[in-house]
Order: C-alpha cells, then sequence, then structure tokens
C-alpha cells in the first residue's frame, strides 16, 4: 500500500512513455542543450544537443523579443550600478553582467502565482519579474530595509548567506501543497553554493517529497576566487541530480532561446508533478566578484575574452536582426527604457535616506532583552552627543 501522501513517480512513466531508460531520462543530455550559435545563427537539430527526451521545441518569436528587450534592461542595469558603487553612493553590487540571459530566463518562465528564490547576484531575475528598480537596490545602499515587499512580486528577498534560498524554497513548495495552492518554485544558487550542505538537504527533501521546485545552478565558473576545479569533480553540476532521482539539464547559460526552452520544459513537468528539477546553466562572471575583489589576482584576461565573445545580448541581437524582427525602430525602443530604468536609479541613489539608526532596535524581539535595550540607550547617548557637538 502507498503511503497516506507518497506522490507517483512521474519520471518511470515519462521514460517508458519515451523509450528509454530511467537513467537516460534523468541525466542530463550528452554535451549540452544550444540553439543558437556564439555568432547568432540558429543551430540544426543535430547540433542542438538534443537526444531522445531531452528535445525541446524553439521559443516563439515574441518570447524571444521580449526577452531580448529584458537583456537589454538587464545590462543597463548591470552597469549603471557597476557606476554607482564607484562613485560612492551604493555599497556593495554582485553584477550579473554576462549572465543576463540566465537572470531573464529565471523570472520569465515563471507565472505570476509561481515564487522566485534569488541570490544576491540575482538583481536582474529580480527586476524582470517586475519590481521596481529602484527599490531592489535600496537593499544594496546599506539601508537596513529590504527595499521591496516579496508577498507583491511573490519574489523572495535575495539571499546572501549561500543556499539557505533553495531550503527556503522547499519549503515554501512543501507549505503550498499542504494549504492546496498550486505553484512551482525556483530556487537559484551558483556553482559555489552546490557544495553546501544546504543543497543536498534541498534536493534530497524535493525529490523524496517530490515537490515542484526546479534547482537553478548559475555555474559562472568562480565562487569569488575559487575556481570550478577546486568545487568539484562531477562532469557538471546537472549530473548531481541523478542521484536524488531527479531529472538534470544541462544548457548554454548565454543562450536566451535554449534557456526559456529547458526551464519552461522544467516548469511544465513540474506543474504536471514531473518535479523537482535541476537546471545548470553554462555561463561566466565577466566582472568581479563585487567592487571588494580583484578578479585579476585569480584568473586571466585571455579567459574572460574568450567569454566575452559568447556574450548573450550580441547573439541574441544578431539572431533576431538576421530573422527580420528586431528592427532599428524597436532597438532605439529598448535602449530607450533602458535608459530611463539607468536615470531613474541615478536620480534615487543620490538621495542621502533620512534613517533613524535608533529604529534598528524596534525589529529584533517582540519583547526587548535588556542587553539590546543598553546597547540601544548607548546609541541613543552617543547620537545626543554628536548633534550638540554640531549645533556647538
Ligand atoms: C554560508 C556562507 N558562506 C560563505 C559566504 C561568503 N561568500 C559570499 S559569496 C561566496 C561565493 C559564492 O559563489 P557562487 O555560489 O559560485 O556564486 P556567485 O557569487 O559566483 O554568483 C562566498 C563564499 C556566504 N555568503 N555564506
Ligand atoms: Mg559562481
Amino acid at each position: 500500500m502507498m503511503p497516506e501522501n507518497a506522490q507517483p513517480d512521474l519520471s518511470e512513466e515519462q521514460a517508458k512513455k519515451l523509450g528509454i531508460s530511467l537513467e537516460d531520462y534523468l541525466l542530463p543530455t550528452h554535451g549540452r542543450i544550444q540553439m543558437i550559435s556564439e555568432s547568432g545563427e540558429l543551430l540544426s537539430i543535430e547540433e542542438q544537443g538534443s537526444t531522445p527526451g531531452h528535445e525541446y521545441p524553439m521559443p516563439t518569436r515574441e518570447e524571444l523579443l521580449a526577452g531580448y528587450r529584458q537583456l537589454v534592461i538587464g545590462r543597463r542595469v548591470n552597469d549603471q550600478n557597476y557606476a554607482l558603487v564607484r562613485q560612492g553612493r551604493m555599497a556593495v553590487y554582485p553584477s550579473s553582467h554576462g549572465q543576463e540571459a540566465s537572470e531573464v530566463a529565471a523570472a520569465l518562465c515563471l507565472s505570476p502565482r509561481d515564487w522566485l528564490f534569488p541570490t544576491y547576484r540575482d538583481t536582474v531575475a529580480v527586476i524582470t519579474r517586475g519590481v521596481d528598480p529602484v527599490q531592489v537596490m535600496t537593499n544594496f545602499r546599506g539601508d537596513w530595509h529590504q527595499g521591496y515587499n516579496p508577498h507583491e512580486h511573490n519574489t523572495s528577498i535575495q539571499s546572501t548567506p549561500l543556499t539557505t534560498q533553495l531550503l527556503h524554497a522547499v519549503g515554501m513548495a512543501q507549505a503550498a501543497r499542504l494549504k492546496g495552492e498550486e505553484m512551482v518554485v525556483l530556487g537559484m544558487v551558483g556553482e559555489g553554493g552546490t557544495s553546501e550542505g544546504d543543497f543536498h538537504e534541498a534536493l534530497n527533501f524535493a525529490s523524496v517529497f517530490k515537490l515542484p521546485v526546479i534547482f537553478f545552478v548559475q555555474n559562472n565558473k568562480y565562487a569569488i576566487s575559487v575556481p570550478l576545479s577546486r568545487q568539484t569533480a562531477a562532469p557538471s553540476l546537472a549530473h548531481k541530480a541523478v542521484g536524488y532521482g531527479m531529472a538534470g539539464e544541462l544548457v548554454d547559460g548565454n543562450d536566451l532561446a535554449a534557456l526559456l526552452a529547458v526551464l519552461g520544459r522544467a516548469v511544465k513537468l513540474c506543474r504536471e508533478g514531473g518535479g523537482p528539477y535541476l537546471v545548470e546553466a553554462d555561463t561566466y562572471r565577466i566582472q568581479s566578484h563585487t567592487n571588494a575583489d580583484d578578479a585579476t589576482r585569480y584568473r586571466h584576461s585571455a579567459e574572460v575574452d574568450e567569454w566575452t565573445k559568447r556574450d548573450p545580448l550580441h547573439r541574441m541581437r544578431t539572431y533576431l536582426q538576421n530573422e527580420g524582427a528586431l528592427t532599428e525602430e524597436l532597438e532605439a525602443q529598448y535602449q530607450d527604457d533602458a535608459e530611463q530604468v539607468a536615470a531613474s536609479l541615478r536620480e534615487a541613489m543620490g538621495q542621502q535616506p533620512d534613517i533613524d539608526p535608533l529604529e534598528l532596535f524596534d525589529h529584533v524581539y517582540t519583547v526587548q532583552t535588556p542587553q539590546l535595550a543598553e546597547q540601544r540607550a548607548q546609541l541613543a547617548d552617543e547620537l545626543a552627543r554628536e548633534s550638540q557637538t554640531e549645533q556647538a
């Protein structure tokens, strides 16, 4: 007899339907899924890396155009924020320059009722979900306020403690099932984050309980200065899925078309009860980890140059132009939209927020501890003396 809350194993059914073994269904395709070449040409089916059970339809022109617009905005946001940090107007910004296709696809594959669990690097994904960029950046200015309300956009806060967000994502999916709510949850993580214990716990729990969670690993090759070769000995991070009884796929993380196709299918399978799912995006962090890091200390510029040639924006732009889908007017309009977002960021981050430091103590405990009360009094005293000195 099946235990009361056991879910049927749809992976076995899928494999049988396709006439392939369960292992072939769960393991990533040979190589990786890529649809548009680095120079912007549509690849033939054979070149796309598709094998039985790993075949993906090309996204529509409208989907690609909408995605490309977000790429243009995402790149502008990355570069504007990078500049604002250098001008001292923001405390820190982990840029996803070069990873924008993965960022945009992670948000566009979901519907509004689904939930996204991003990391500190995933600002562009959060903005693509519809969150106001100014609200997002409030967090990085160093105010204690988070900036946006996660419940308004079904988008969690950007997690800085590595991989904790995957446990939250799994918890959200389990809670939704218990409450009878239908949703798919997508949790983002870096390749470095896959070495955390939380990664194992999240994947194992999600797979045992067959939860509709997509684990989206952006393999950008570095965890600050630690290269991929020091992070894992696995053939790919997508291979990790099979050990949990979960399907995994490896996709070109700079190819928006392939990302939308692979993530789109993962979402569909999760909705039908065939989750969870692991997707690894093969991409690269073009800039430093943050402004506090000097990437020239641990990698060669030739490597960066190689990856710059695989830029996700140029590739999609060339493809859409050759298809006749992206006209000069549309391109100008998207650039204009991006400039407006950048201007709003400059304007908002240029203002000094009026923050009461004592508010810090108001939201820690319902009943303040004696230690906190003492610290609060100490700070109040310091602030009072400071304002007396200013007046004198
Ligand atoms: C639990 C925990 N340990 C260590 C850190 C410090 N830390 C911040 S980012 C980072 C590297 C993470 O690399 P990766 O997961 O590949 O993500 P990426 O920054 O490349 O997007 C580390 C070690 C942290 N934030 N949280
Ligand atoms: Mg990384």
